[in-house]
């Protein structure tokens, strides 16, 4: 499974383009922009799993920093600041992770 399974093709190179400049990666937007907003929860989490590269059951520091690759593989890394920024809105209980848990995962859909 891939991104362009669940997501159009254009809307990910349209969201990627719109956050080309380093610390303009907005989640809200991007979410919007790729088409995230208006998937069930069902699907965000084969999103997840995508993300969650060593398959660990947790996003990682280093597997959200590569976000952007997951959707286009020539995207660039988020930054450091992108990617607390990430982090920040998901991880409830401020382990550095987060949890493929409907707790932690469902804060994302509030922001879409
Ligand atoms: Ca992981």
């Amino acid at each position: 499974m891939t991104m362009t399974d669940l997501l159009a093709a254009s809307d990910i190179s349209t969201a990627i383009n719109a956050c080309k400049a380093k610390d303009s990666f907005s989640l809200k937007t991007f979410f919007a922009t790729v088409g995230l907003s208006k998937k069930s929860p069902p699907e965000i989490e084969k999103v997840f799993k995508m993300l969650d590269q060593d398959k660990s059951g947790f996003i990682e520091q280093d597997e959200l920093q590569l976000f952007l690759q997951k959707f286009s593989k020539g995207a660039r890394a988020l930054t450091a600041a992108e990617t607390k920024a990430f982090l920040m809105a998901g991880d409830m209980d401020g382990d550095g992770k987060i949890v493929q848990a409907k707790a932690e995962w469902a804060k994302y859909y509030k922001l879409f």
